[in-house]
């Protein structure tokens, strides 16, 4: 028969292990010292475990990054760069639904070309009839608008919809994501049976203003009528008339860079979550939090602050010599300066990494090579030479001063000249930025020193 006895003299595992009864000292002493050693070891690979487990449950919670700037100041541009790189299936199944949303700014093209032409003195019969020709696209444009959610009485409606909803004390994003709201729109739309989609009709519409549109932009007459209202729509977001004929076209499939140039305005703030599919952090969720740039919008930004490991902020630089419509005039640097002072200067966001994007660096460039003095829009220019080397290093001298002086505490901010419709060269700062932001997120729960 089998007992059980609490004694450990019973159990053959205890008994191996007790030490032998005729122990010396100093056997005990080295005995119990190994002992010890054994522990601490034992206790140190049971901490690294632990510390493993805690680094892995980290690296599979979502990083969430916040995208800041004015209005067209290249955020969602950047998003869509992001999406380009890391999650390139989901950005193929978007490609062709960004067509719709391409022809649409072509119209507003022309359609910007014929309102400039209302305030012209006197325009030559030819340019007259492609007017009266082209007036159609003015529907269109409506149309187009509309088909997208995008119409203005819609516009304000999806503002407020798209915003931020406060419930108990919970904040939420409405669940619709971002561009794809629009897109989906689209796409659904078109599947209507037994009717032609709003798209496709916009589309005969533009078919057959074709060689109007090529000889309306082709006019010198015309050019000369922009340059004197200094519309420079080749500097203008959402510029295709220089690919006419590839875009106006049946078989039309936008390519990469069509998508990062399209121009489609955010609302409120729109969250995007990509799943990175290549990369060492494969299947991790990044969330990107888009905002929409206007001044209006600003309020709705402030609970993303709380829960976000980064900022990239937007500061286009070619905007020194243009203002914001109905600010009384404010300049849209000033602008970008201010807002970049108030970001810095949080306290709540001492700890978030801030990184810098100094965009639209291919205009600036070409404002001075054109000759617009920057010194007539920043008196603290002074004589500095006006070209880009110069005025690319002086204003990322300001902007990296402004981060030290106000900074709650001392910081390091990653400062980029970029130009966001280059997909490769942005590709690569990315590239940078998504290291930098994965280590930086390791680290403060720290993981990695
Ligand atoms: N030439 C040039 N165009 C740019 C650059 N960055 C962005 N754009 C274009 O500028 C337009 C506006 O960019 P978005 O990314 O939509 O701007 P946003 O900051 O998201 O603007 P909101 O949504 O209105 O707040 C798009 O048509 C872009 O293709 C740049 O560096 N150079
Ligand atoms: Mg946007």
């Amino acid at each position: 028969m089998v007992t059980r006895c609490s004694d450990e003299s019973w159990d053959p595992l205890a008994r191996a292990l007790a030490p032998p009864e005729d122990e010396t000292p100093e056997h005990r002493a080295m005995r119990e010292a190994k002992e010890t050693e054994a522990r601490r070891v034992s206790e140190r690979i049971d901490e690294q475990i632990r510390m493993e487990k805690q680094a892995d449950s980290r690296k599979k919670l979502p990083v969430k990054v916040l995208m800041l700037g004015q209005v067209e100041s290249g955020k969602s541009t950047t998003v869509k760069i992001f999406q380009m790189s890391y999650a390139p299936k989901a950005w193929e199944e978007e490609r062709m639904s960004w067509r719709t949303v391409i022809h649409l700014n072509l119209v507003r093209s022309v359609n910007t070309i014929l309102d400039a032409l209302e305030h012209a003195p006197e325009t030559a019969v030819r340019v007259n009839l492609l007017r009266m020709r082209l007036s159609p696209l003015r529907r269109v444009q409506r149309d187009l608008e509309t088909h997208l959610g995008l119409a203005e009485g819609e516009e304000v409606h999806a503002a407020s919809e798209a915003g931020v909803f406060r419930r108990a004390a919970e904040v939420s994003v409405r669940s619709r994501s971002g561009w794809a709201a629009a897109l989906g729109r689209a796409k659904q739309r078109a599947k209507n049976p037994g009717r032609r989609s709003p798209a496709d009709e916009a589309l005969e519409v533009i078919l057959m203003s074709r060689d109007d549109i090529a000889a309306l932009w082709g006019d010198d007459s015309v050019r000369a009528a922009l340059e004197v209202r200094n519309v420079r729509l080749e500097d203008r977001s959402g510029f295709f008339l220089d690919d006419l004929y590839r875009i106006a076209h049946r078989g039309y499939e936008p390519t990469d860079d069509d998508v990062v140039r399209a121009r489609l305005r955010t609302m409120g703030v729109q969250e995007y979550r990509f799943l990175f599919e290549t990369g060492r952090e494969a299947g991790h969720e990044w969330i990107f939090y888009d905002v929409g740039g206007s001044r209006s919008h600003r309020g709705s930004w402030h609970p993303y602050f709380m829960d976000v490991q980064a900022i990239i902020f937007l500061a286009p630089i070619s905007v020194f010599d243009e203002k914001i419509d109905g600010e009384g005039g404010l300049n849209r640097l000033e602008d970008s300066i201010k807002f970049w002072t108030t970001i810095c200067r949080s306290k709540l966001l001492a700890k978030v990494e801030l990184v810098l994007f100094l965009n639209k660096c291919d205009i600036l460039e070409r404002k001075l090579a054109r000759g617009v003095p920057m010194k007539q829009y920043i008196s603290t220019y002074g004589d500095r030479a006006n070209d880009m080397p110069t005025a690319s290093k002086y204003l990322r001298k300001q902007f990296q001063e402004i981060a030290r002086k106000h900074s709650p505490e001392p910081r390091r901010v990653h400062t980029f000249l970029t130009t966001a419709i280059d997909t490769r060269a942005m590709a690569t700062t990315l590239g940078t930025i998504r290291a930098s932001i994965v280590k930086e997120n390791l680290k403060s729960a720290d993981l990695v020193t």
